[in-house]
């Protein structure tokens, strides 16, 4: 299996292809066990590539049928076919036309990687390196090439065929069966190959762009579902038309086509005119979807749809630069999602996602930088890094350069990369030249693993009416680095006088200074003056920069802050703040055998962000919102016992039930459902308070108000709010949980986005007797758990979200994970070493779970031909 590069695949050893192939015509007969490939290549040999080296392209479990150059039958002896491999040991040097017959069973394609089938439905993936499973061929991304697909399949079986580019050509062949051609004319790089055949029921539109072209847009779903299609079709419009106003890009050809499907390893995928979804984040109805839902389909639609400039019309030299279209990527949706909603919802969302999962992963054994420098397996690092700190790290760069600097920058590198496979070296480079700025330091943000911690210590003298900030910032060693560099980090800040007013920043000699400092140095030193009276700092507002911050703030300082702060970001994360000093004193107080602890700041800030509700019930919802057991154990860092703070995170979660069980009824009245579902963000605001409010009245377990969650439960006309009803009945054992699932599971047994909700909810269940539940859900019959969505709903969530559970004392959650990898990984090893990083935090455990966690990981490494991917994970989560 992929052999063609020693492993592991290091950056620095970079060098172009030896031969690069600039067109494509691909013929592919589809049929369930035996689809036929013939491929057309013009190949020619890269100027730049090594002069003599033979001809060697990259397989995966091919099975070659014929082969012919120039259209001659090659001698046995001048090539070597083997499933990963095809090598032309002296091929010409001048441009040839090599024609590759290769046969495919895409039925027991369970990888679901290449060509495979979903639901009778034929489908690719082909990122990162699938196309080499259709055909043999340099699967890298700097190989771009003009790709026409000719399509023949059976007409009844078949009868929706698509590809990327333009429909250029179809016809009858006869017999039943049928063809399409499709024709791309932007040369791209195999991974964003696609082609479809089955039989679709769709939903189409139109958009016309800024110059005039008009789109025909299509999203196509298995029959019967095709009215949950419109929201995703709203969505894809307006993505469209923000693309163009906010980037000035613009869509490039005359069809734009979804398909959801059913079997789908990641989210979606942004193949060149033809994005393939997995189809949760597709198909949304009132009654089928949450308001999470709704907002993961929008930005998930956008995020594809802006792939077609980021990722697509300028790809990626090499796959050590995937954050340059992810990082990217990402940071367009989340200004999409922010200019369409609440901005600062939107940016509490993100860095709570962030951290759950970022630093989760910086924090371990998983560690790695933004741009990578070595890889076993590449499906390995699609990762929250890649990803998430990829699009903080431009925000990084927004903030040190300015708007209008950053707007230069980036329509330089839209204008200048057009048509190349680039670097984030090319990328930087044009922020570089825009803004005359030296961003060497800032590149540190992609080399160097880790998250920075920096702490602040304020000191007011009140004499000298100065106001100033000791700020230190340190890396701490992290896997392959064991020294670091001083990173640039932008804070941004303001000074609060004691009224709630916003001071002006004005520095000793009297200049008045933005709203943003810039940490270059381990440590800083800066001075305010005008400050008689001692200011509030509010500081990393809007969390300018992804640290872990330390501050001397008070829990006085912190409440104040929670009312006043004109960051909403900031007022928010007081709040958090506060609560997390408090479980994590309270947590302590447990493990010592104590009672839990209590704290009356806290209750009066929640109590007055209660009464507060009004002026944004989404903000609101997200300040109410506690840190979750894992965002403690985080903060905890080691020796995490995650019973005892489970216990501290109940006891304060019984302590607001009951003490601000009047302002808790109070909103759920004041947010009460008015009028039709509409999943637009203002509505769904109220929803979220009204539910965060419900969560926490019914906290203390009191019998009359389960009875009223029940009572709603059964009332809810949404599936948001009776999903949320759902979730607080699940927390609390008896019948009226049982009773409440069962109601649930006979409503919508038979829709399986459905079902997983069900099945994340009871992987939840914070209780011993949940692992025997998931064992028996896993061997229900009647659920498909050979699917990727049906098991990371269930053993995927468990793992990941179930803190007590999975860290059962005595390893028996290990275990479980570990059984399920091992099955997994022969059929499907990218879902398999996926659930496998659910170990990634293993260390920070007190020792007997670490014990556990520990000898469940030696089993895996132990285990008898594992994956490149298990292994890897292994490996790494060891090391
Ligand atoms: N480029 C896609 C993510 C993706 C990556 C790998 C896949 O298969 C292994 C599928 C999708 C995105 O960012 O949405
Ligand atoms: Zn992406």
């Amino acid at each position: 299996m992929r052999s063609d590069q020693a492993r592991p695949v290091k950056l620095s050893d970079y060098h172009v292809p030896d031969h690069r192939v600039t067109n494509v015509d691909l013929l592919v007969t589809l049929h369930p066990t035996a689809t036929r490939v013939v491929a057309k290549l013009t190949v020619e040999r890269h100027p730049k590539g090594r002069p003599a080296a033979p001809l060697a392209f990259d397989g995966d479990e091919l099975n070659l049928v014929a082969l012919t150059l120039d259209g001659a039958v090659l001698a046995a002896s001048a090539y070597e076919a083997m499933p990963d491999r095809l090598v032309i040991h002296l091929p010409p040097a001048g441009p040839f036309t090599l024609t590759i017959e290769t046969m495919v069973n895409p039925e027991a394609n369970t990888q679901l990687m290449g060509l495979y089938r979903s639901s009778g439905t034929w489908c690719t993936q082909c990122e990162a390196e699938g196309f080499r499973r259709i055909t043999y061929f340099p699967d890298r991304p700097d190989v771009l090439a003009v790709y026409t697909t000719r399509i023949e399949a059976d007409k009844a079986e078949a009868p929706v065929l698509l590809g990327n580019g333009n429909l250029v050509e179809t016809g009858d062949l006869g017999n039943g069966r049928h063809y399409a051609v499709w024709h791309d004319p932007h040369p791209k790089p195999s991974y964003l190959f696609a082609l479809v055949g089955g039989d679709l029921a769709s939903t189409s539109d139109r958009f016309v762009t800024r110059s005039g072209r008009d789109v025909a847009l299509r999203i196509y779903s298995e029959h019967g579902k095709e009215g949950r299609l419109a929201y995703a079709m709203d969505a894809l419009k307006r993505s469209m038309r923000w693309d163009e106003e906010v980037f000035g890009c613009e869509y490039d050809l005359d069809i734009f086509m979804i398909v959801a499907v059913s079997d789908f390893n990641m989210g979606a995928m942004e193949n060149k005119g033809l994005n393939i979804f997995n189809d949760k984040y597709v198909m949304a109805l009132p009654d089928t979807a949450t308001d999470q839902d709704y907002a993961h389909i929008e930005a998930v639609i956008a995020h594809e749809y802006f792939h077609n400039w980021t990722g697509n019309r300028i790809t990626c030299r090499d796959w050590f630069q995937l954050c340059l279209k992810e990082g990217l990527t990402v940071f367009r949706d989340q200004e999409f999602s922010s200019d369409m909603r609440s901005r600062a919802v939107k940016r509490i969302a993100d860095v709570r996602l962030l951290k759950a999962q970022q630093f989760a992963e910086d924090a371990g054994p998983l560690a790695h930088p933004v741009r990578p420098e070595l890889y076993n397996e590449i499906n390995n690092f699609y990762t929250a890094t890649v990803y998430e700190k990829g699009a903080e790290v431009i925000r990084v760069l927004k903030v040190l350069l300015g708007p209008a600097e950053f707007k230069t920058g980036m329509d330089l590198y839209l204008a200048r990369h057009d048509g190349d496979a680039a670097t984030i070296e090319d990328f930087i480079a044009c922020f570089a030249e825009a803004s005359g700025r030296d961003l060497g330091q800032f590149f540190l943000w992609y080399r160097q693993s880790g998250t920075p911690e920096v702490s602040v210590e304020g000191h007011h003298d009140p004499k000298a009416g100065t106001f100033s900030l000791d700020i230190r910032q340190t890396l701490h060693p992290t896997p392959g680095q064991p020294t670091k560099q001083p990173m640039v980090i932008p804070l941004a800040l303001g000074l609060i006088g004691p009224d709630g007013a916003e001071r002006p920043l004005l520095t000793e000699d009297g200049q008045s200074v933005p709203g943003v400092v810039a940490l270059t140095a381990s440590r800083h030193r800066f001075v305010f003056t005008g400050h008689t009276t001692r200011p509030i700092l509010s500081i990393n507002r809007g969390f300018s920069a992804p640290i872990r911050l330390t501050t001397d703030l008070t829990e006085a300082d912190l409440q104040f802050l929670a009312r006043h702060d004109g960051d909403a970001y900031n007022r928010w994360q007081s709040i958090q703040t506060l609560a997390s000093r408090f479980l994590i004193a309270s947590t302590a107080a447990i493990a010592r055998g104590d009672a839990a602890l209590v704290s009356v700041p806290l209750i009066e800030t929640l109590g007055a962000v209660l009464n507060d509700a009004g002026r944004d019930p989404a903000f609101t919802a997200q300040a109410l919102s506690l840190p979750s057991e894992a965002d403690i154990a985080r903060e905890i860092g080691s020796e995490v016992d995650p019973d005892a703070i489970q216990a501290a995170r109940l006891a304060l979660r019984r302590t607001i039930s009951d003490q601000l069980g009047d302002e808790l009824v109070a909103t759920l009245s004041g947010f009460a459902a008015k009028g039709p579902f509409a999943p637009d963000a203002a509505a769904a605001g109220r929803r979220a308070i009204a539910n965060v409010a419900l969560d926490l009245w019914a906290a203390n377990g009191t019998e009359s108000r389960l009875a009223e969650v029940e009572r709603r439960f059964a009332g809810a006309d949404n599936m948001t709010d009776r999903f949320a009803a759902l979730a607080i009945l699940a927390q609390h054992a008896g019948t009226r949980r049982e009773a409440a699932l069962g109601a649930f599971y006979e409503r919508y047994g038979s829709d399986p986005l459905i079902i997983d909700k069900w099945l994340a909810l009871q992987a939840g269940i914070a209780e011993p007797a949940t692992l025997d539940r998931i064992k028996t859900l896993l061997a229900n019959p009647a659920i498909n758990f050979g699917n990727p969505n049906r098991l990371r709903a269930l053993v995927g969530s468990f793992a990941m979200t179930n803190q007590t559970q999975f860290n059962r004392p005595d390893g028996l959650g290990y275990g479980f994970l570990v059984d399920v990898v091992l099955d997994v990984d022969a059929k499907n090893s990218q879902v398999a070493a996926r659930l496998l990083s659910a170990f990634r935090s293993w260390r920070a455990m007190e020792p007997g779970r670490r014990g556990r966690a520990q000898a469940a990981l030696i089993r895996v490494a132990n285990a008898p031909s594992l994956s490149p991917d298990v292994r890897d994970i292994v490996e790494r989560s060891l090391g």
